[in-house]
C-alpha cells in the first residue's frame, strides 16, 4: 500500500484519484489555510462559551458539556469569595486536610478584610440594580426571603397565621448548598437601613470606648472611664467584653476591630496559672460560646484552641459524685464549689442546664468525646429524678443527685436550661430526640402549670414556690417569648399552633412591661395582682442593666412572622436605649425605669454587646443573615451552627 493511501485526502481530481494536500498547495499556502482553520475553530469556540444561551436547540452533547462546565464555574462563585467549607471527612483521609486548613487555620486578615469589603460592594451593586430595576427581582435561591425583598409592604404574617421559614426538606435541601450569610444582609427599604446603620454605630460606640478606657478589662465603667467586673469573672482581667463583642463586630463588618479583639485573644485569653475562681456557666456561655461562634464564622482554629483550653479549665467543676458540676471553680487549683446560698448547696438548673450547645459542639470540633460525655451523664442524672407534676425545680443536689427547694421559674436560676433543650434538638439536625422528648414534657408541665393570664389580659409565665404561684416574670423570662414560637415552628400540631400564640402572647406582655414605663425600657421583674399589672413593685425590681431577653423575642418574632410591630418595639428600644442610657463614654443601665430622669448605674455589660445590640441590629436586616434555619443562638447570642445543614458546622 503507498503513502497515498495513508495520509490524508483533501480532495478528488477529475480522474478520481485522490490528490494529497502537498500536492495540492504550496508551503505557504498551507500556512495560511492552517491560520484560517485555527481562526475558525476559536470563534465557534468562544460563541459557545460567552452566548450559552444558545445551546438550546444544539444538539451536540459536546456543546452540552461546555455549558455545564459554564454553569459548574458560575456556581463556585461564593466559593471564592468566602471562606471554604470544612473539610469533609474524606478530605482528611486523602491527605488534602494539609493544604486545606493551610487556609483556614491561618486567616491573612488582609484577606479577610478584603473579603468583607468586596461583599459589600457586591451587595451594594446588587441592591442598587434591584432598585433602579424597581423590584423586578429574579428570585434568588435563598429562603425564607424577606418582607421586603419579597416586595411585600406591611406585615408579612402568612394569611393562615402560620409562621414563616418552617423547615421543610426543601429548604434544608436548598440551604445545604449554600454557604450561610454572616455579614451583609441589609434591607431594600431605605428606612430600615437607616435604623440598622443607627444600631450598628451604637456597636461602635460602645467598642471604641470599652478599648478606649478598659481594653482587656472584662468591662466598662462608662461614666467613670474605666475597667469593671463583676464577681462572675473572679479576679483577674479576662476581656469578656473583647470575647462576648467579636462575633457582633464580625457580623456588621468592623472588621479592623474584629482583627484587635482577635489578636488580643491570641495573644492574652490564657488561663493557665490563673488562680481565680470563676463562674462555671458564665464562663461557658460567654467565652466558649463566642470563641466557638468565632471559630465557626471564620474558620479561624486560634478561636477553636481557645475555646478547648477554657473549656478543659472547667472540667474539674464536673468531678462530683453525680457528675452535675459545681457553680464555682478555682481555676489553678480545680478546686469547685456551689454558692453558699443555693438551697442545702444545691447546684442550679439554669447553670447545669446550659452547657450543652457548646459542648456538644466542641466535642465534634475537636474530636475530643468528653465534653459531650459531662453532658450524657447530666441528661442521665435529671431524668432519674420523680419531677413534682413534671415540673423541674431549679435547684439539684450535685451530691445525691435529688431536687433541692422547690422553686420553679422560666426566669432566673431556670430560663436558660429549657432553651437549650429546645436548641440541643436544633443544634444537631433534628437527631436528638431525647432532648426533644424533654423539651416537650418540660414545656407541658411549665405551660400547664406556670402560665397565667392577666385581668387586663396580659399572657405571662408566673413563678411557683412550694406549690404556690407567684405572680411576678423576671425580664431574664421574656426570652420565652422567642423560644415558644420557634419550638412551635419545629414542632407538630397541636403544640405547634399553641406554642407559636403563646410566644407571640408573652412577647406582648414582655413590650407592656417596656411601655408602662416612662423610660420604655423595662424593669428587672414585673408583677400582677388586683391593683398593677406588667410593672415593677419593689425598687430592687426597677432597675434596667441593658438585658437583651425582650428584644431577643422581638428579633425571633420578626423573623418567624414578619409582623412589623417587632421591628417598632425594636424601634422604640433604640430610643429609648439613646435617650437613657447613652453617655459620652459608652452605655449604661439604670436604677430605676419609672423615672423620667433616672440615676444611671455606670456599667456596660458585656452581653450588651453579644446580645441586646447583635439581636437589634440582625432585627433590622434581612432574614438570610444567620438565618434561624442555619444556627441557635447560645443563650448569650453567639451563634452556632446547625449540624447537617450549615456548612459552616465544620465538624471533624
Ligand atoms: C446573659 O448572660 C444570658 O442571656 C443569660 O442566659 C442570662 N442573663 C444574661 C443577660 O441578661
Amino acid at each position: 500500500m503507498g503513502l497515498e493511501n495513508i495520509l490524508p485526502t483533501y480532495h478528488r481530481s477529475p480522474t478520481k484519484l485522490p490528490i494529497s494536500l502537498n500536492k495540492l498547495c504550496r508551503s505557504k499556502e498551507r500556512v495560511l489555510l492552517g491560520f484560517v482553520c485555527f481562526g475558525l475553530v476559536v470563534g465557534c469556540f468562544g460563541t459557545v462559551f460567552f452566548l450559552p444561551e444558545l445551546r438550546t436547540g444544539i444538539a451536540l452533547p459536546s456543546i452540552n458539556s461546555v455549558y455545564k462546565v459554564y454553569e459548574h464555574v458560575q456556581k463556585v462563585g461564593p466559593e471564592f469569595i468566602l471562606q471554604l467549607p470544612p473539610l469533609a471527612k474524606d478530605d482528611v483521609h486523602e491527605g488534602r486536610a494539609q493544604q486545606h486548613h493551610g487556609q483556614i487555620d491561618k486567616p491573612d486578615f488582609h484577606l479577610l478584610e478584603d473579603q468583607a469589603r468586596l461583599k459589600a460592594k457586591i451587595e451594594t451593586q446588587e441592591r442598587l440594580e434591584l432598585e433602579q430595576n424597581q423590584m423586578k427581582v429574579l428570585p434568588r435561591p435563598v429562603i425564607p426571603s424577606s418582607k421586603s425583598e419579597a416586595g411585600v409592604s406591611g406585615s408579612t404574617t402568612q394569611p393562615d397565621g402560620g409562621i414563616k421559614g418552617e423547615s421543610g426538606e426543601n429548604v434544608r435541601y436548598q440551604q445545604k448548598n449554600r454557604l450561610p450569610k454572616v455579614q451583609g444582609g441589609g434591607d431594600l427599604e431605605p428606612d430600615i437601613r437607616a435604623k440598622r446603620e443607627t444600631v450598628r454605630q451604637m456597636m461602635k460606640h460602645a467598642w471604641d470606648n470599652y478599648a478606649t478606657y478598659a481594653w482587656g478589662k472584662n468591662e466598662l465603667r462608662p461614666i467613670s472611664h474605666k475597667g469593671h467586673s463583676a464577681s462572675i469573672f473572679g479576679s483577674g482581667n479576662y476581656g469578656a467584653s473583647i470575647v462576648d463583642g467579636l462575633d457582633t463586630l464580625y457580623i456588621m463588618g468592623f472588621m479592623d476591630e474584629f482583627k484587635r479583639g482577635r489578636d488580643w485573644v491570641e495573644d492574652n485569653l490564657n488561663l493557665t496559672g490563673v488562680s481565680s475562681e470563676l463562674s462555671v456557666f458564665e464562663t461557658n456561655i460567654r467565652f466558649v460560646g463566642g470563641l466557638l461562634s468565632c471559630y465557626a464564622i471564620t474558620g479561624d482554629s486560634m478561636f477553636r484552641e481557645k475555646a478547648l483550653h477554657i473549656a478543659e479549665k472547667l472540667l474539674p467543676a464536673f468531678n462530683t459524685l453525680t457528675g452535675i458540676p459545681h457553680a464555682l471553680i478555682n481555676i489553678g487549683s480545680g478546686t469547685s464549689k456551689n454558692y453558699a446560698w443555693a438551697s442545702s448547696g444545691s447546684s442550679i438548673l439554669s447553670e447545669f442546664g446550659t452547657m450543652s450547645l457548646e459542648f456538644n459542639y466542641l466535642s465534634d470540633v475537636t474530636g475530643n468525646p468528653v465534653f459531650r460525655q459531662k453532658i450524657e451523664k447530666i441528661t442521665q442524672v435529671i431524668k432519674k429524678q420523680d419531677r413534682p407534676d413534671g415540673l423541674y425545680p431549679n435547684y439539684l443536689n450535685p451530691k445525691t443527685g435529688r431536687w433541692g427547694q422547690q422553686h420553679i421559674s422560666m426566669g432566673a436560676l431556670g430560663d436558660s436550661f429549657y432553651e437549650y433543650l429546645l436548641k440541643s434538638w436544633l443544634q444537631s439536625g433534628k437527631t436528638n430526640d431525647e432532648a426533644k422528648e424533654m423539651y416537650v414534657d418540660a414545656m407541658d408541665a411549665a405551660v400547664g402549670k406556670l402560665i397565667q393570664k392577666s385581668n387586663g389580659g396580659l399572657t405571662y409565665f408566673a413563678e411557683m414556690k412550694f406549690n404556690r404561684l407567684e405572680h411576678k416574670m423576671d425580664h431574664l423570662a421574656c426570652f420565652t417569648g422567642g423560644m415558644l414560637a420557634l419550638g412551635g415552628t419545629h414542632l407538630e400540631e397541636p403544640l405547634k399552633s399553641k406554642h407559636k400564640e403563646l410566644g407571640v402572647a408573652i412577647t406582648h406582655t414582655c413590650h407592656e412591661s417596656y411601655d408602662r414605663t416612662n423610660t420604655k425600657l423595662g424593669p428587672e421583674a414585673f408583677r400582677f395582682s388586683d391593683a398593677i399589672e406588667a410593672k415593677a413593685l419593689k425598687s430592687n425590681e426597677k432597675y434596667y442593666i441593658l438585658r437583651p431577653e425582650v428584644i431577643e423575642s422581638y428579633f425571633v418574632l420578626w423573623r418567624l412572622t414578619h409582623d412589623v410591630r417587632y421591628r417598632q418595639w425594636g424601634w422604640e428600644a433604640v430610643q429609648a436605649l439613646e435617650k437613657h442610657c447613652r453617655v459620652d463614654g459608652g452605655y449604661t443601665g439604670i436604677k430605676n425605669v419609672y423615672s423620667d430622669e433616672p440615676t444611671q448605674d455606670d456599667v456596660q455589660q458585656s452581653f450588651f454587646l453579644a446580645e441586646t445590640l447583635k439581636y437589634l441590629y440582625l432585627l433590622f436586616s434581612d432574614d438570610d443573615l444567620v438565618s434561624l434555619d442555619e444556627w441557635v443562638f447560645n443563650t448569650e447570642a453567639h451563634p452556632l451552627p446547625i449540624k447537617k445543614v450549615n456548612l459552616l458546622y465544620r465538624g471533624i
